[in-house]
């Protein structure tokens, strides 16, 4: 039978399952990355299991995320992740080396291999044709033990690709174009293929570019062929020996297709607060921007960033208007020093940033007050800058660089033609910040902090709820919502009772307290619930205040993922009217869950309205037993697979 892309990496490392549509399979995992903010988690779930080293053929913990230590705790989480990784035989990337998904890009992905991440945008590496996907850290954590790991068999569309795009306009466009037509949920169930004669124009940081920003279309993940394209990238990369060719077969069958003619796509932006809020940057020419930022694993490869200097150079930026460059990687920052493009960048007044997530993150760099800012990045959630009335905008690296100069929304099509450097026939190599496992990790000592606390239990699903509706939210609330990042919180990722202080925080502040007084609570809200990041703490932080079930209209793949991996019931609106009945302070009762989760149908009687309603769920017998053992840790050690 022909075959697409995915499927024919899913069919070489098919575990279990029917490589049908809506069916749970189990894949091989090849390689696990981590990163800071998501990885002591990781690696503290991995100890539990009692292994002595990972089983993967390849496993490396990034530093990227939080690297200001401002304070002991961020410094404590470091040295506990360099010893814990050298004991369990994973590699690790020191802070400064650069953003987990460029440098994976970079140095270590292989097409048609597969990869789990404890970051959402880990199908960066499908811009390699490498089958890559964002996960819980639970589910890495088992995956580097040498577990299968477990999804629905998604759906897959097409998205083909004709014409070569315009000067200044950029792969970026081709995102944002992408998500203009089907939204943040329009990917949710689905794997985003690549293909047409327009894929052979595009560059691997184009298709990374690309592939990353499919994790805002909901997408489970997106991929690239490997081609002529790869190879010469992967030898630049001193690692031609890395490649393989990987194509869909000519007469594959897709369940969706989508025409884009790269050369008819205009410069885009993505307006608050939501990558899909697209419209033409023509559109909103003129208006003044306060602040502007490149960077972050969506546009940092060397190739943006000699663009963005080519435009900076000989010319001062607006000064209305604060710039700040963070390069993905020490390899693109070397280079860029190396070819005098950082002289044109720094000389144009912009600011230089750790080669790391920085204000993507919310580390740093965030607006004044209402201030307007527009960045290279891919999410715009509300709060997500540090600044609850900030206006981030998203755009390419070439709108970001023609609206520095005239501190104005500008369409940089409307610019003179530049010369842009041609990229170097070998990149820079030096792997040196790059640790490998000990070789002796037995004798190694793991070093934990104060700030590391052991996470909390999840406890085994009963058969009876009865708990009060602690907190009613609307649409596609964000992991950013449920357990909020930045500078001031990111440090607590390993301490789980201080974080929980910040749970919902941009939402209700109340709501911490309300939840601990209570000791047993049930969240309702609307469609796409928990989309963004793959935090776990999403999950584990209501968890641990409490949370025993999630009544929504949809759920987003990752989150669902981490909500049984930490014993909370995922419950879906059988009719969506009834979101509209219940209200915040509803006593809620579920009885007979166990029998209601195996037929797939659950009653909720709301005691308040005096009055029942149903829920639907459609879990695997296993996702069954995980809830029921009280989460995926559980399940693992008492043997389940
Ligand atoms: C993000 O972009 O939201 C993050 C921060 O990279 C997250 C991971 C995290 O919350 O630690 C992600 O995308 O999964
Ligand atoms: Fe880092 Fe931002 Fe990329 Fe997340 S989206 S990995 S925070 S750069």
């Amino acid at each position: 039978m022909s075959k697409t892309i995915a499927q024919k990496i899913i069919s070489k490392h098919l575990i279990s399952g029917e490589m049908k549509a809506g069916c749970e399979i189990a894949l091989r995992i090849d390689q696990t990355l981590t990163q800071d903010a998501t990885g002591t988690m990781a690696y503290l779930e991995f100890e539990t299991m009692g292994l002595p080293k990972v089983k993967t053929e390849f496993s490396i913990a990034y530093v990227d995320h939080n690297t200001l230590q401002c304070g002991f705790e961020n410094a404590d989480d470091h040295r506990y992740l360099q010893s814990v990784t050298a004991k369990y035989g994973v590699h690790y990337s020191r802070p400064g080396n650069g953003i987990c998904h460029q440098v994976h890009l970079e140095r270590f992905g292989v097409p048609g291999k597969t990869l789990i991440g404890s970051d959402s945008h880990t199908p960066t590496a499908g811009g390699l044709g490498m089958l890559a996907f964002g996960a819980g850290g639970m589910d890495v954590a088992v995956a580097m033990g040498g577990g299968a790991y477990y999804i629905t068999m998604p759906k897959i569309y097409k998205v083909h690709l004709t014409g070569k795009l315009r000067p200044f306009v950029s792969a970026k466009d081709v995102s944002l174009e992408l998500l203009r037509i089907l939204s943040v949920k329009g990917g949710v169930g689905a794997i985003i293929e690549w293909g047409g004669p327009g894929v052979d124009t595009l560059s691997v940081p184009e298709r990374a570019t690309i592939t990353n920003m499919g994790t805002e279309l909901g997408a489970t993940t997106s991929i690239f062929p490997s081609d002529s394209i790869t190879r010469e990238f992967l030898s630049m990369q001193g690692r031609e020996k890395d490649y393989v060719a990987l194509s869909a077969d000519p007469d594959a069958e897709y369940d969706r297709i989508i025409e884009i003619d790269l050369s008819e796509l205009k410069p885009l932006i993505a307006c608050p607060h939501s990558p899909d809020n697209v419209v033409t940057v023509e559109s909103l020419k003129n208006t003044p921007v306060d602040q502007i930022c490149i960077g972050s694993c969506t546009n940092s490869s060397l190739q943006d960033l000699l663009k963005v200097a080519a435009i900076l150079k000989n010319k001062t930026i607006a000064k209305n208007v604060s710039l700040s460059i963070s390069p993905g990687s020490r390899q693109v920052l070397t280079m860029l020093s190396q070819q005098g493009a950082l002289t044109d960048i720094l000389a144009s007044g912009a600011r230089l940033l750790e080669c790391a997530c920085g204000p993507c993150i919310g580390m740093g760099f965030s607006p004044n007050s209402g201030g307007i800012s527009l960045r290279t990045f891919n999410r715009n959630f509300c709060g997500r800058s540090g600044t609850a009335d900030g206006m981030v905008y998203l755009v390419s690296p070439e709108t970001a660089a023609a609206s520095a100069l005239t501190g104005v929304i500008t369409d940089p099509t409307t610019l003179p033609e530049i010369n842009i450097p041609k990229l170097p026939a070998k990149f820079s190599i030096d792997d040196s910040a790059v640790l490998p496992p000990a070789s002796d990790g037995e004798a190694v000592e793991i070093l934990r902090g104060p700030n590391i606390k052991e996470f909390p239990k999840a406890t085994p699903l009963s058969d009876s709820i009865r708990a009060e509706n602690l907190l009613k939210v609307g649409d596609n609330i964000t992991t950013d919502h449920i357990m909020p990042a930045g500078a001031k919180i990111l440090p607590y990722r390993s301490n789980v009772p201080l974080l929980s202080q910040y749970c919902f925080g941009v939402c209700d502040t109340t709501f911490p307290e309300r939840a601990k007084n209570a000791g047993c609570g049930i969240i309702t809200a609307g469609i796409n619930y928990g989309q963004g990041s793959s935090r776990e703490h999403a999950a584990l932080v209501p968890m641990y205040l409490g949370i025993r079930c999630v009544i929504a209209k949809s759920f987003a793949r990752i989150h669902t993922a981490n909500l049984i991996n930490f014993g909370i019931l995922p419950l879906t609106f059988e009719n969506a009217e009834d979101y509209e009945k219940i209200e915040q302070g509803h006593i809620l009762k579920l009885k007979d869950v166990h029998r209601g989760i195996a037929q797939g149908r659950v009653e909720v009687f709301d005691e308040t309205l005096d009055k029942s309603f149903y829920c639907t769920c459609s879990l695997t017998e296993r996702q069954q037993s995980i809830l029921k053992k009280g989460g995926l840790l559980n399940y693992t050690k008492e043997g389940g697979k």
